[in-house]
C-alpha cells in the first residue's frame, strides 16, 4: 500500500454526491481545505442517482475527475428492519447508475462509502475485511447491507474489466453534525442524545432505550472518516476494500449513561425489549486503513459532546 500520495487532487473537480447528507458534508467540508480545481454538489432534486439516464446525463455534462459517492438512504435499525425494500433499491440503484456512469465519462477516481453492516452477524470479531460474504447477514437490515455489498462489488468487477478505479471503505457507526435526529429512522447515537435532551429538558424521571441494552457498537465522529476519505482518495487504490472505525466499541447501556452524562440527564434507563438489538457486535479490524497513516483524533465523549452542541443549534425545541 503506497504512502506517498497517488492522486494529487489539487485543481482537480470532485463530486461529493449526496454533499447534503451527515456524510457528503463532512466530506465536503474537509474538501474544501483541498486546493481543488472545484467542489461539484448536487441536490437530489436536481438529479435523481436512482434515475439512470439523470444520472449519466449530469455526470457526462459535468465530467467530474474524481467521485465521491456518499449519497444514500440511510438509517437505524427501526428504519432499517422496515423498510428492506426501500433500503435494498435506492442504494442499489444509486451505486450502480453512479458506477456506470463514472465507467461512461472516464473518471479517474470513484470512492464508494459502505458500511460496517455489510459483514455476518456472527463474524469473528474484530472482524477483518476478509470476513465479507462468509455468512449469513444480519436480518434486520439485510436490504441494505445486500446494496453496499454489490456496490463494493460493483466497484472490484469494473476494476477488474474496465479499469475504473474504484476504492471502497467501510465505515463503522457514525455520529456528528447534521445526523438525522428523527426518533423513528435515527441510529443509536442522534436518537439517544435526542431522548435525553427531551427528558432533562421535561423533567422526566425516565428515558427509553431500546433493546436490552447489551449490544456492542463501534462510533466513528464522521469529521474522523472525512480525514480518512481523503486520506484513501490520496493514497489508496487496489480492488480491496478498507475498514474505518477507531477499534474500540462500547455496550449500548453504557453509551447511553455516557451520553446522559454529557447532556445532564441524571434519571433512569428503561430498556425497551420490544426492539431489536440488531448484531450482537460489529467491531472492526482497522490494521489496514492505519498501515496509510490515518488514526481518528475524536474521542466518544468530545464526539458526543460535538453532536449535542450541533443538535441543539439546529435541532432543539429549547436549550
Ligand atoms: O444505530 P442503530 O439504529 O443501528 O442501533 P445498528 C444500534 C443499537 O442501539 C441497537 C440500540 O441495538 C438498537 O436497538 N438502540 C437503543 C437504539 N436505543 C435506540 C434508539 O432509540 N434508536 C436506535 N436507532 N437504536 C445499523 C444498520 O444497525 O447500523 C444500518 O441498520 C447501518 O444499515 C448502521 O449499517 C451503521 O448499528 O444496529
Amino acid at each position: 500500500m503506497s504512502a506517498d500520495a497517488l492522486y494529487d487532487l489539487a485543481g482537480k473537480g470532485v463530486w461529493v454526491a449526496g454533499h447534503g447528507g451527515m456524510v457528503g458534508n463532512a466530506i465536503s467540508r474537509r474538501l474544501a481545505a483541498e486546493p481543488l480545481g472545484e467542489l461539484i454538489t448536487a441536490t437530489s432534486a436536481e438529479v435523481d442517482l436512482r434515475r439512470q439516464a439523470a444520472t449519466e446525463a449530469f455526470v457526462s455534462d459535468v465530467r467530474p475527475d474524481a467521485i465521491v459517492l456518499a449519497a444514500a438512504k440511510v438509517g437505524g435499525i427501526e428504519a432499517n428492519r422496515t423498510r428492506q425494500a426501500d433500503f435494498l433499491y435506492d442504494n442499489l440503484m444509486i451505486a450502480a447508475n453512479v458506477v456506470e456512469a463514472a465507467q461512461r465519462s472516464g473518471v479517474e477516481r470513484v470512492l464508494l462509502l459502505g458500511s460496517s453492516c455489510v459483514y455476518p452477524r456472527e463474524a469473528p470479531q474484530p472482524i477483518r475485511e476478509s470476513s465479507l460474504l462468509t455468512g449469513p447477514l444480519e436480518p434486520t437490515n439485510e436490504g441494505y447491507a445486500i446494496a453496499k455489498i454489490a456496490a463494493l462489488e460493483l466497484g472490484k468487477m469494473y476494476r477488474r474489466q474496465h479499469g475504473l478505479d474504484a476504492i471502497s471503505l467501510m465505515p463503522t457507526n457514525l455520529y456528528g453534525p447534521h445526523d438525522n435526529y428523527d426518533p423513528v429512522s435515527s441510529h443509536v447515537m442522534a436518537a439517544l442524545i435526542r431522548k435525553a435532551h427531551e427528558a432533562r429538558v421535561a423533567g422526566a424521571a425516565q428515558m427509553v432505550v431500546w433493546g436490552t441494552g447489551t449490544p456492542r457498537r463501534e462510533f466513528l465522529h464522521v469529521d474522523d472518516l472525512a480525514e480518512a476519505s481523503v486520506v484513501a482518495l490520496r493514497h489508496y487504490t487496489g480492488e480491496e476494500h478498507l475498514n474505518v472505525g477507531c477499534g474500540e466499541d462500547v455496550e449500548i447501556r453504557q453509551l447511553a449513561a455516557t451520553i446522559c452524562r454529557v447532556v445532564g440527564f441524571e434519571g433512569e434507563l428503561v430498556f425497551d425489549t420490544s426492539k431489536p438489538d440488531g448484531m450482537p457486535r460489529k467491531l472492526l479490524d482497522v490494521t489496514r486503513v492505519s498501515e496509510l497513516g490515518w488514526q481518528p483524533r475524536i474521542s466518544l465523549e468530545e464526539g458526543i459532546a460535538d453532536a449535542y452542541r450541533w443538535f441543539l443549534d439546529n435541532v432543539a425545541e429549547s436549550g
